[in-house]
């Protein structure tokens, strides 16, 4: 499949500095910020910087190092949240929309950690 990728989307205006962001953490690959609209006293958007669509697009064309660097990063959050399951945490929930049918709004693969509250089950 040919992924496009528009430069103009607001992660990537993000990542130029065009608009600001309330950022939790940034490594050579990867950069967390605030929910702007959150739907949980805790949310994070985890991003890789380089230009990928969609989880399958990141995972696909990502170099390893991006995607370890993008994954550690995740765990990071995970621990500076407080949220992580058997270490005091009261748990969270990961997860990232693709496409028309996953219904994803900016079109730059994004990491949804969403903590603080009980979630509820996975609606679908
Ligand atoms: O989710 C896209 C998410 O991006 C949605 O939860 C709002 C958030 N958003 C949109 N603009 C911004 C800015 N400027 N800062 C922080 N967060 C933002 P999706 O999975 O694509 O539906």
């Amino acid at each position: 499949m040919a992924y496009s990728y528009d430069d103009q989307n607001i992660f990537a205006k993000i990542l130029r500095g065009e608009i600001p962001n309330n950022t939790v953490l940034e490594t050579e690959h990867t950069l967390a910020f605030r929910d702007i609209a959150p739907k949980a006293p805790e949310h994070v958007l985890v991003i890789p910087k380089g230009a990928y669509v969609s989880f399958d697009h990141f995972c696909n064309a990502a170099s390893d190092a991006e995607i370890l660097d993008f994954h550690r990063t995740a765990g990071r959050i995970c621990t500076a949240l407080g949220v992580e399951p058997g270490e005091g945490g009261d748990g969270y929930r990961a997860i990232t929309n693709a496409g028309e049918n996953g219904v994803q709004e900016v079109p730059h693969f994004h990491l949804h950690i969403l903590a603080g509250r009980p979630l509820g089950p996975m609606v679908v």
